[in-house]
């Protein structure tokens, strides 16, 4: 494990990021390890997964509600400013590939970003293929139906446009991010892979390293503790990402 002080942006540089809710931690979002209050209540793939929803659509809205109601309270941190610098500065030799849906990411100014779990802010129809929308409601008290694909006596009811345990990511998502790291690997520029507040438990973000590294990139973990898959990278940060990822950027 190298202890290199930061990661030099230079103009070979390709730098491809993932993030998971570690880093918005110190905006005061709950991550899933230290979350309390509802989701102590309920193991998250229960209510973050398709059965879930199906066992019981309220809650899981009222799960999501609380987390609508809660990221539309908070501020992004010096984590995710450090990474829209980083953005600026590499321009398309940047990707933020995010396992996050509270939406801080691009509140702070990222563009380039791929939110590979979907996101809170945004609703579908579980059934019909009407295009996903912006949606800040919370419904707590009664499960929404789609008014487009209606039929009598079969009202198909609307989800928040989340991947949940189970679920397929988008393969749109995965192949960018595939994309930009052989791009890089081909330009034969610097590939540098660098993870942030992730617990390495969820796959297959998980795996990301692992193909940066066969890609021959530079990988980086900056956590607040040791995480499933810290052994996979070559450097590891220690700490608040809020303050080692401009320590390490800028
Ligand atoms: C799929 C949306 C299947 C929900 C989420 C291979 C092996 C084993 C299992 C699997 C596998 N492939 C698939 C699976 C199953 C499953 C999985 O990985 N399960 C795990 C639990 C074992 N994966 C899936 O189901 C995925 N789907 O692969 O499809 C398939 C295949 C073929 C055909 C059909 C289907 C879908 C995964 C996506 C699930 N949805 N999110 C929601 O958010 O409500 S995942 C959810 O978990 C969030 O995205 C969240 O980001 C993530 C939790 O991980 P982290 O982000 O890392 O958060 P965590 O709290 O765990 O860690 C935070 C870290 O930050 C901690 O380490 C902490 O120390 C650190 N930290 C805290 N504060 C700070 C800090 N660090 C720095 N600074 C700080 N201040």
């Amino acid at each position: 494990m190298g202890t290199a002080d930061r990661i030099a942006l230079d103009e070979d540089t390709w730098l491809l990021v993932l993030t998971g809710a570690g880093v918005s931690a110190e905006s005061g979002v709950p991550t899933f390890r230290d979350s309390n209050g509802l989701w102590e209540s309920h193991r998250v793939e229960d209510v973050a997964s398709p059965e879930g929803f199906a066992r019981d659509p309220l809650l899981v809205w009222r799960f999501y509600g609380e987390r609508r109601k809660a990221a539309a309270g908070v501020e992004p941190n010096e984590g995710h400013r450090a990474l829209v610098r980083a953005e600026k500065k590499l321009g398309d030799r940047f990707l933020l590939a995010t396992q996050n849906v509270d939406g801080l990411h691009t509140r702070a100014g990222s563009e380039r970003v791929v939110e590979m779990h979907g996101t809170l802010f945004k609703t579908r129809c579980s059934r019909c293929d009407r295009p996903p929308f912006e949606d800040q409601d919370t419904y707590e008290n009664a499960v929404p139906g789609c008014g487009k694909c209606q039929r009598p006596g079969s009202t198909a009811l609307l989800r928040p446009h989340i991947v949940w345990f189970g679920e397929m990511l988008d393969p749109a998502d995965l192949h960018r991010i595939e994309r930009f790291a052989q791009s890089a690997a081909s330009s034969g520029g610097k590939l540098v892979f660098l993870a942030a507040g992730t617990s390495g438990n969820v796959f297959p973000a998980a795996g990301l390293v692992d193909a940066a590294r066969k890609l021959g990139a530079d990988t980086w973990l900056v956590n607040a503790e040791p995480a499933e898959n810290t052994r996979r990278f070559a450097h590891f940060a220690r700490g608040p990402s809020g303050t080692l990822l401009p320590a390490l950027l800028d």
